[in-house]
């Protein structure tokens, strides 16, 4: 046992009850669909039965196993609201395999006639893909070795090879049902796992296009990283020492598009889930209204030194702030989706962000921007541009990613930069003297800025990065600009 843990509570076991056959295999299993997707196919099978547990996969790191098989994969969620905090065992997962560890195992399992659905979590960067275009990187090392390796190391290789074993074996294909934030997110995985098939068996391609199957979803719940607090929390609230355990809020919504091989699913409408012939405009709601402005917070409140956005949203600057971006700049250039009262869905928002329980760092979600500025931000600046409508929050936002990847705060102390454009996004800015140079430098990013946005935003982005390094984020938002 780990030194400072509370050894007097016995660990957490599975319940004694039937488990489930196996169903899906979950790629890159952390804390978000433990909380969400997790929780959602748990209540499925309550209610309508089927065999649908799941084996999650880790694709690097053994940690999740190592904490999780020990108490038979059981791990509780605590839902933290007003109310106070509720703990609830999970049990649906029956297995958690280390794939760096035996590819191998992780293929026979994908290839396994039980395995109906493959679900993953593996963040924007784990589709190896460019974020302004959507295509598959061809030159990205793990997709460089997985074309030439039978045993991949990326999700997508796991899935191309997967899916051929399946073929060789005259089994049908499984459901590749993403649940990351990238807007149309099934077509997304879609293209890049055909363009990866192409490249190492075209007709594996051809075959996985006409029967593959890849549904769009929306997901949302707010979940921040398990922090080593967390643990004794659980364990003196449930008497039981839980290893793994996740903290979310109350609030979640799953939309998912009902698009599965041979209609094989759990029965995710009896439980909330909303399917749905079309998420396109679930997505872009939920990316622009929710993903984009919690970027923008994240930005802006980590150099105004808010450590969370709970901190961000109790301070009255922030709170204007984001509420003059839903209204001003990202409500008018959506529509929305059937039912559903953008006005309404900004003002839940503001209570979900200002829940103090959650403490959602404004670093952790400051993470791979390069990755997310795309869909949460810079296609509502396209839009607005187009409309003419003007979006000084939204600029002053992508001024201070800038300023973050430069690596230092604005009390002149560096910054843990995570990205996997880091190592550039700090080349390109170091390598420039002036604001101007630096917010041209990396508008010229075309992965991340489209040529046509990057030269239409320039004299307002560094009129707003000027104003950053002049004044601070706190006092730019207050100065009344954005
Ligand atoms: C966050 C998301 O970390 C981030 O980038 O914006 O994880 C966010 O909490 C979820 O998408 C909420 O559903």
């Amino acid at each position: 046992m780990e030194a400072g843990l509370p050894a007097e509570f016995p660990r957490l076991t599975a319940s004694g009850q039937n488990r489930p056959g196996l169903g899906i295999v979950h790629l890159g299993l952390g804390a978000f669909f433990r909380a969400h997707g997790a929780v959602y196919i748990a209540e499925a099978m309550a209610a309508s039965g089927g065999d649908w547990g799941i084996v999650g996969v880790s694709l690097q790191n053994p940690t999740m196993r190592d904490a999780l098989v020990p108490q038979g994969c059981a791990y509780t969620v605590l839902t933290l609201g007003p109310d106070g905090d509720v703990p609830q065992v999970m049990n649906a997962v029956q297995d958690v395999l280390v794939a760096r560890e035996n590819p191998e195992q992780v293929l026979g399992l994908l290839a396994d006639p039980r395995i109906r659905i493959v679900t993953l979590t593996v963040t924007e960067k784990g589709y190896c893909h460019e974020p302004s275009t959507g295509a598959l990187n061809r030159t990205h090392p793990d997709i460089v070795h997985d074309i030439a390796n039978p045993l991949p190391v990326s999700a997508l290789g796991y899935l191309v090879r997967g899916m051929q074993r399946r073929r060789d074996a005259g089994l049908p294909p499984f459901t590749v049902m993403t649940c990351d934030n990238l807007p149309e997110n099934g077509s997304v995985v879609r293209g890049v796992v055909l363009d990866l098939a192409r490249a190492i068996d075209p007709a594996l391609a051809d075959w996985i296009k006409t029967k593959g199957r890849f549904p769009s979803t929306m997901v949302d719940r707010i979940v921040p990283a398990t922090k080593p607090g967390d643990i004794d929390r659980q364990a003196r609230m449930t008497g039981q020492l839980d290893l793994a355990p996740v903290m979310a809020e109350p609030f979640r919504q799953w939309v998912v598009e009902d698009n599965f091989v041979n209609d094989a699913r759990p029965d995710l409408g009896a439980v909330g889930v909303q399917l749905v012939p079309d998420v396109t405009a679930f997505e872009h709601m939920k990316l622009r209204m929710l993903n984009g402005t919690h970027s923008s917070l994240a930005y802006l409140g980590y150099l105004a030194g808010h450590e969370t956005i709970s901190d961000a949203m109790a301070d009255p600057v922030f709170q204007a702030y984001v509420r003059r971006l839903w209204a001003n700049e990202i409500i008018p250039a959506l529509t929305p989706p059937a039912g559903e009262d953008l006005n309404a869905y900004a003002e839940a928002l503001f209570k979900r962000y200002s829940n103090p329980a959650i403490r959602h760092r404004t670093w952790q979600i400051a993470m791979d921007g390069s990755q997310k500025l795309p869909q949460r931000i810079l296609g509502t600046l396209t839009d607005n541009l187009k409309a003419g409508r003007a979006s000084p929050g939204l600029i002053l936002a992508v001024a201070a990613w800038m300023r973050y990847v430069g690596g230092v705060d604005e009390g002149g102390n560096p910054i843990e930069v995570k990205d996997p454009l880091a190592a550039r996004l700090r080349a390109v800015s170091d390598g420039q003297s002036d604001a101007g140079g630096k917010v041209a430098a990396l508008l010229s990013l075309s992965e991340i800025f489209p040529s046509d946005l990057a030269r239409a935003l320039k004299p307002e982005l560094t009129e707003a990065y000027l104003a950053l390094v002049r004044s601070g984020a706190r006092r730019t938002i207050e100065g009344g600009a954005a």
